[in-house]
């Protein structure tokens, strides 16, 4: 089916200068960028984007890397993109991860690991309208 999927280049990647990589392993697999922003997210945003973890005990660690400097907010699209993505990304810890994910490759810890995707078409509408409105 075809998808969208909403996906963050968090600030360690960004900071590190890995947009043109990152999106390069997206593109390569055959995903399109249909939207997409360079941006400083704000407390709020952050907040409302892991809304989920928010009882979590590295919370609100979360939301200040999340706002520490400027990321990537993008729109991918393609066959089962959410799945894709995810699977493109690889696990929340880097060390974890499969190799040639995009964490095995730049992650650097469970805490900066360098992409966000959605987990579910649910999840990826709610995240598009955090981020595109
Ligand atoms: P994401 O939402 O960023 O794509 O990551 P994910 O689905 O793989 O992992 P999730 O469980 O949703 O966690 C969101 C982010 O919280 C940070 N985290 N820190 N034990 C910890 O310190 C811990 N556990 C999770 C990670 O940065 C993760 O990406
Ligand atoms: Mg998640």
């Amino acid at each position: 089916m075809l998808e969208r999927t909403l996906v963050l280049i968090k600030p360690d990647a960004v900071e590190r200068n890995l947009i043109g990589k990152i999106l390069t392993e997206y593109e390569r697999n055959g995903l399109k960028v249909t939207k997409m922003k360079l941006m400083k997210a704000s407390q709020e945003t952050a907040a409302q984007h892991y809304a989920e973890h928010q009882e979590k005990p590295f919370f609100e660690r979360l939301v200040s890397y999340l706002t520490r400097s400027p990321l990537v907010a993008l729109v991918l699209e393609g066959e089962e993109a959410v799945k894709r993505v995810r699977a493109l990304n690889g696990t929340t810890d880097p060390d974890q991860s499969g190799d040639n994910t995009i964490r095995a490759l730049y992650g650097k810890s469970v805490s900066e690991n360098t992409v966000h995707a959605s987990d579910s078409a649910e999840s990826a509408q709610r995240e598009m309208n955090i981020w595109f409105g």
